[in-house]
């Protein structure tokens, strides 16, 4: 780990990716983070627990991007 990524994530300015499900928001992250970080899918409820991924911004320093399950999931997976 360099020394960039030593950062605890209690002081990292959080950024969160919410909206409704099968909006994109897994495809943002991966797009920012340009990694694949989070699993893109037209199925519905695919992201379930947060996905969090640390990064640092030029300007910024530190941050911690968390994609979410989001908002509408009306799936089985989604109700619980
Ligand atoms: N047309 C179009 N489809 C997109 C775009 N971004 C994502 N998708 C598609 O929308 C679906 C849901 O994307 P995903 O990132 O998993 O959405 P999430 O559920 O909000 O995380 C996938 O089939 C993606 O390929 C976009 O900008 N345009
Ligand atoms: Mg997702």
């Amino acid at each position: 780990m360099n020394v960039k990524n030593k950062t605890p994530e209690p002081q990292r300015l959080h950024i969160v990716i919410t909206g409704a499900a099968n909006s994109g928001k897994s495809s943002l992250l991966n797009a920012l983070t340009g990694q694949h970080t989070s699993v893109v899918s037209s199925t519905k409820g695919t992201t379930t627990d947060p996905v969090k991924k640390p990064m640092e911004l030029h300007g910024t320093g530190p941050v911690i991007f968390v994609d979410t399950a989001g908002f509408g999931d009306s799936t089985e997976l989604g109700a619980l």
